[in-house]
């Protein structure tokens, strides 16, 4: 592996425009094969390739001005961490018995990188989609979404569920997706948050226990599944539990596992509840489960830090703010704020200042849209 200082401007043969996501609820379920609302959003990765007839992969992002070249082999070696989602996208499909050769690939981005809205799918599924396309690899979206995932899990090494790499391909302008992560049905669900917006408040901290604690998570929920299981054999994941049956186990659980477990049971029911609120246009019940949810996450499932828990607090007494929480995996990232439009830009000052206060550390602010998922350009006549 070499590090590449910069890479020759090219006519690309095929681009790609991968999105990053947000979720709107329904946190930490995926994995426990549960419920989430995701969406991707109009922040986004171009990612331009063409082959080179080589056994050379390039990669260079034009935004951090970083990059770097390998050569294709059958065991790749390991680099950094946004190396490794590159590199486990390509051993993946090695694994799947594809071939690829040589390519050149560049990157442009709009989409703030460890902020928790998925930069790392995007650029899994982008890069995947790519080669799909500028190798005719035959592979339908779906099987791009797994073999992103298992990139993560296998080359990554984090147990991530499929919300992510799903609404990355998979979702459509405007919408919504009511995710069921078991079966993958979907209901899209029209974005129609009337007078307000979703704004994003970014911590701008990422502590760095975040991907052993969420493995740890994950283990902890399938702990309790497997002892679950020994009395009621049909249980295959937390999804087959309803809260009367977990209240059984509230004194032979840990009250840690306890609490883990009863957030993903409540984290579902409110997945479904919040969907109804959508339907029927009632933001404010919209955003009160927003407010549960971030509780749920805070004292039960405690994957929340207290620069998250402050912005969330930070919101709670403003009329104009009808839902307020951390969002994705935790320990650090954004907030997502269900905010009446015209006070945005009012309640980003003062609470970038109170932030700023508290913290020492600047805040980021920027609103979003639900958007679609992967867009293909391919400049046929190059291939
Ligand atoms: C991260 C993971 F990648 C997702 O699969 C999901 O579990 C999320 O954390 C928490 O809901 O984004």
């Amino acid at each position: 592996m070499k590090k590449l200082e910069r890479i020759e401007k090219f006519e690309p043969q095929v681009q790609i425009e991968s999105p990053g996501r947000i979720n709107l609820i329904g946190e930490h379920t995926d994995y426990n094969e549960g419920f989430a609302m995701p969406t991707a959003i109009d922040k986004k990765l171009r990612l331009e390739f063409r082959r080179n007839d080589s056994d050379t992969c390039r990669i260079y992002s034009e935004t951090f001005k970083i990059g770097f070249e390998f050569k294709l082999r059958e065991e790749l070696e390991r680099g950094t961490d946004w190396e490794n989602y590159i590199l486990g996208v390509v051993d993946q499909i090695q694994k799947a018995g594809k071939s690829i050769g040589g390519f050149d690939c560049s990157i442009h981005s709009n989409l703030p990188v460890g902020a928790g809205i998925s930069s790392s799918a995007a650029l899994e599924c982008g890069i995947a989609s790519g080669l799909n396309e500028l190798f005719s690899l035959g592979l339908n979206s779906l099987e791009i979404v797994k073999l992103s995932q298992q990139a993560e899990n296998d080359f990554v090494g984090s147990n991530c569920g499929i919300m992510d790499q799903y609404s990355s391909v998979f979702s459509k302008q405007d919408h919504l997706i009511l995710l069921d992560c078991r079966t993958l049905d979907v209901e899209f669900i029209p974005a129609n948050f009337k007078n307000c917006k979703l704004l994003l408040l970014n911590t701008n901290v990422a502590h760095n226990l975040a991907d052993s604690e969420y493995n740890s998570r994950r283990a902890d929920c399938e702990k309790a599944v497997l002892r679950i299981q020994k009395d009621y054999p049909k249980v295959n994941a937390l999804r087959d539990v309803d809260i009367d049956t977990l209240v059984q186990y509230k004194d032979r659980f840990s009250k840690t596992i306890y609490q883990r477990c009863l957030y993903v049971l409540e984290e579902n029911q409110r997945v479904l509840q919040a969907a109804n609120s959508l339907r029927k246009g009632n933001l404010q019940e919209f955003g009160s489960f927003m407010y549960q949810s971030h509780e749920g996450l805070q004292n039960k499932y405690e994957v929340s830090c207290k620069e998250l828990d402050f912005l969330v607090d930070y919101s709670r007494d403003k009329d104009f703010i009808y839902g307020s929480r951390m969002m994705g995996g935790g320990f650090g990232g954004c907030t997502l704020n269900l905010i009446e439009e015209d006070k945005i830009d009012n309640y980003v000052e003062e609470v970038s200042s109170a932030y700023r206060d508290k913290f020492n550390i600047k805040l980021d602010a920027f609103s979003v849209l639900p958007d679609a998922g992967t867009q293909i350009i391919i400049n046929d006549y190059r291939l």
